[in-house]
């Protein structure tokens, strides 16, 4: 990989403000009515989170030099999905969490039904955003991303799996089954933010698409690996969300099923896994490799 790391850390910080400036615009203004709700959404979705799913879109799409105001829509897309996500695993019917992103949650600072509405309306913003006549040339590719990204959040993906964490409490899973829980849960739209990326540009042929598709599965289950890594050894204060509270709800996790050690080489095998996929896509999946680095390193 040809890019150095300060370079990343410049790339880094310009996408993570290109996403944060993109979502401003998407977000429905705090004053318009229904205010409170407005609010409440923006609340949820903009100033905060590390934007992952945006960043794995603008370097999907340095593969395919697609042009990045585009990709900024689609990644804003996948955000909101991610956002309205957040809002709702965190309400008292399912994680019941007060910390999130170092603020209190959105049923703790509004209420439960703004909650439950914020991510109602953040979910049908993403679809908007999505179509919007400006994100593809083509009608045909634009109704695939819109079908990419509604498989991912649906009950063959991220729902699916929030479904099965819930029925997991207090279960012994076995590598296996954590694995198709995290592949939906959060897998599949860490998945998506990439191949959307990837299609906001010039059509990759099948193979340069099996490679990417490969690179952004093995990536999605590395970020969940790390999440229960983190989970289980960083504080509430680095994390922003109350740390622990997996062990706290008898979940199961990749640390309580592989064991610490094994889990960190899970981590490290899945990242080489990713690295392996890059290489047939040559030099402009530089990106991609180095996001996969701060994805397995990071420590948030
Ligand atoms: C409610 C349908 C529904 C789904 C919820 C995403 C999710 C499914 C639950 C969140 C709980 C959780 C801790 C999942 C593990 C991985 C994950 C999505 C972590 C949070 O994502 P980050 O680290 O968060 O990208 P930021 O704040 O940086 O955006």
């Amino acid at each position: 990989m040809s890019v150095d790391a300060a370079g990343f850390e410049a790339w880094m910080r310009a996408h993570q403000a290109l996403a944060e400036q993109t979502l401003e615009q998407v977000l429905p203004a705090a004053e318009h009515a229904p205010a409170r709700l407005h609010a409440a959404m923006r609340y949820a979705a903009s100033g905060g989170g590390k934007r992952v799913r945006p960043l794995l879109a603008f370097a999907a799409a340095e593969v395919v030099q697609a042009p990045v105001s585009r990709v900024a829509l689609a990644g804003a897309a996948v955000e909101l999905i991610h956002a309205y996500s957040l809002v709702h695993d965190d309400m008292p019917c399912m994680d019941d969490d007060t910390l999130r992103r170092g603020k209190p949650t959105v049923h703790v600072q509004y209420d439960e039904a703004t909650a439950l509405l914020v991510g109602d309306a953040l979910q049908s913003l993403a679809f908007q955003v999505l179509s919007e006549p400006s994100l593809a040339d083509d009608p045909a590719c634009q109704l695939e991303m819109v079908r990419l990204l509604a498989q991912a959040s649906g009950s063959r993906g991220m729902a699916g799996g929030q479904a099965i964490d819930l029925a997991s409490v207090g279960q012994s899973l076995d590598v296996a089954e954590l694995e198709f829980m995290h592949v939906h849960k959060t897998g599949a739209l860490i998945r998506c933010a990439t191949l959307l990326g990837a299609l906001c540009g010039r059509p990759l042929d099948e193979s340069e698409r099996a490679h990417l598709d490969r690179f952004a599965k093995a990536i999605g289950l590395a970020f969940q690996v790390v999440d229960d890594l983190l989970d289980a050894e960083a504080s509430t204060a680095t994390l922003g969300k109350t740390a622990g509270k997996d062990a706290e709800a008898n979940k199961p996790t990749y640390v309580t099923v592989l064991g610490l050690r094994a889990a960190k080489e899970w981590a490290r095998d899945l990242r080489a896994q990713a690295d392996a996929a890059l290489v047939p896509l040559g030099p402009r999946a530089a990106r991609l490799g180095q996001l996969a680095d701060f994805i397995v390193k990071r420590q948030f």
